[in-house]
């Protein structure tokens, strides 16, 4: 059989598999377009992460906050699936289930969990907190829900993945394995047979869920389904390519797709970069062009920057496209989501990192290490306000010119193309480039 032409489709609409990953520091509103794109497609995939994630959609009046569950579970005939590369902390994506049959959808027959996706137990998320105190003022920030120690686990080969379920007693010979390390190393004391009779009654439920996600994926696109891979995190949190080593500990850009979900580099067809009008970082580390005051304080409160996992107030800069730039060099982003561009509707003017200055050269890409990248000069263009309202328009066209100049600004400095632009965190508050 022929192969299929490779396609490129900016908007990310007509492709066989689309990608969304966040650009900067994350929470740039992936979950938007995830659910926007996915009313046309047959299945959604997340290929990263865990319960650290928080992906808004609002939707027929209601705001669902997902942390495990994909963002295309509000349609009803969208199959969502977590790949092996994510690891699963099940009371949450359990607790997400109710919370979409609340709203009146039927979901679990919908939800497909690797076998190979590695768990979260009491003693990942005891030891995420215990690390953390013990690094004092270097602390990473992590939303302690595990996800560092799941994946050191994984990577140590004495982890437990969801396939374990289905043996139950060398699922409580593993699981024993993982609390003794983790007892040891951190003087924990872990409740097993609570935790252990919680595994046993909680696997009843999640049973008719695990399967082989990588021949269901892969067999989906033989049949003809299309596919969106949902990136969680963004890849300024790369484990390989972020500001390490305040990062997560996954591998959150289009490289974690094929370890992460199964699906080979050649069959991702378009790559849809998410970009906040402005730079939010939740977590320590460096920040080039965090506002500390005035108007850093005024994207917080007006753009409710607030972590949907953890509720910590997100710091607040001006758009860095020197880390657009880099994201997209690793990415390769076949267009853009601008998101948030409402939120800078009030400002007299707006500044663009566009580059960096070390000891007085300019750099040409993200220093690898905290102390140069804690030290650059950013280089900022300024341009005008718009000063009005974005929030009601309708059609790309009706922008204010010189909300049109800032994203002409974004598209000639990245050399990417602007699909999408966010006016408002509603479904319909999303513009697209004609
Ligand atoms: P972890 O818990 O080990 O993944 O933390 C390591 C770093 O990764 C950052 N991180 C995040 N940054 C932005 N958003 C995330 N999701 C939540 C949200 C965050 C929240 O959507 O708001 O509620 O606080 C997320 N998850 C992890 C984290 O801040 C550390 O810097
Ligand atoms: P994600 O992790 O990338 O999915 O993003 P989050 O859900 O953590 O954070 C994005 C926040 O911005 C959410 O509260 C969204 O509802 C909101 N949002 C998304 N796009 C827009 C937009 O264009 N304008 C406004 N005002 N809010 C938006
Ligand atoms: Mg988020």
């Amino acid at each position: 059989m022929l192969r299929r032409a490779f396609s490129f489709c900016k908007t990310g609409r007509h492709s066989k598999v689309c990608t969304v990953v966040g650009s900067q520091w994350g929470d740039e509103g992936k979950g938007k377009l995830v659910d926007i794109l996915a009313r046309d497609y047959d299945m959604v995939g997340r290929f990263n992460g865990g319960a650290n994630a928080g992906h808004t959609v609002h939707a027929n009046g209601v705001k669902f906050g997902f942390h495990l569950l994909p963002c295309g579970v509000l349609y009803s005939r969208t199959h969502n699936i977590l790949g092996n590369g994510v690891v699963m902390h099940f009371p949450t994506m359990l607790e997400e289930i109710k919370q979409v049959e609340a709203a009146g959808i039927t979901c679990r027959d919908r939800i497909f969990v690797s076998d190979r996706a590695h768990i979260v137990t009491q003693a990942h998320i005891e030891a995420d907190g215990a690390q953390e105190r013990s690094r004092g003022s270097e602390g990473i920030g992590t939303t302690k829900r595990g996800i560092g120690p799941t994946y050191t686990t994984k990577m140590m080969r004495i982890g437990l993945r969801v396939g374990d379920l289905l043996h139950w007693d060398s699922f409580v010979h593993k699981y024993n394995r993982v609390v003794d390390f983790f007892e040891h190393a951190y003087s924990l004391k872990i409740d097993r047979a609570k935790e252990l009779d919680e595994f046993q009654s909680l696997s009843r439920e999640i049973r008719p869920m695990i399967v082989d996600t990588v021949y269901l994926v892969n067999k989906g696109l033989d049949d003809g389904k299309r596919l969106i891979c949902e990136g969680a995190n963004a890849l300024m949190l790369d484990v390989d390519y972020g500001s390490w080593p305040y990062v997560t500990s996954s591998s959150t850009g289009v490289a974690g797709i094929s370890s992460g979900l199964g699906i080979a580099p050649s069959k991702i067809e378009s790559t849809i970069g998410v970009v906040k009008a402005y730079t939010t970082r939740v977590g320590a580390g460096p920040f080039p062009t965090e506002i500390i005051g005035g108007v850093g304080d005024h994207l917080q409160t007006k753009g409710q920057e607030i972590g949907v996992t953890t509720g910590r107030k997100r710091r607040c800069g001006w758009l860095d496209l020197m880390v657009v730039k880099y994201t997209h060099m690793i990415n390769n982003y076949t267009s853009i989501n601008i998101t948030k561009l409402d939120i800078l509707d009030e400002l007299d003017e707006v500044r663009i990192g566009v580059g960096y200055m070390l000891d007085g050269s300019p750099i040409y890409t993200m220093p690898s290490n905290l102390e140069d990248l804690s030290r650059v000069q950013v280089q900022y263009e300024t341009l005008k306000g718009w000063k009005c309202d974005t929030t009601k328009i309708e059609n790309w066209n009706s922008l204010p010119t010189n909300a049109k100049k800032y994203l002409d600004k974004i598209t000639e400095v990245t050399g990417v193309p602007i699909s999408w632009v966010g006016v408002g965190p509603k479904r319909e508050n999303m513009l697209l480039n004609p």
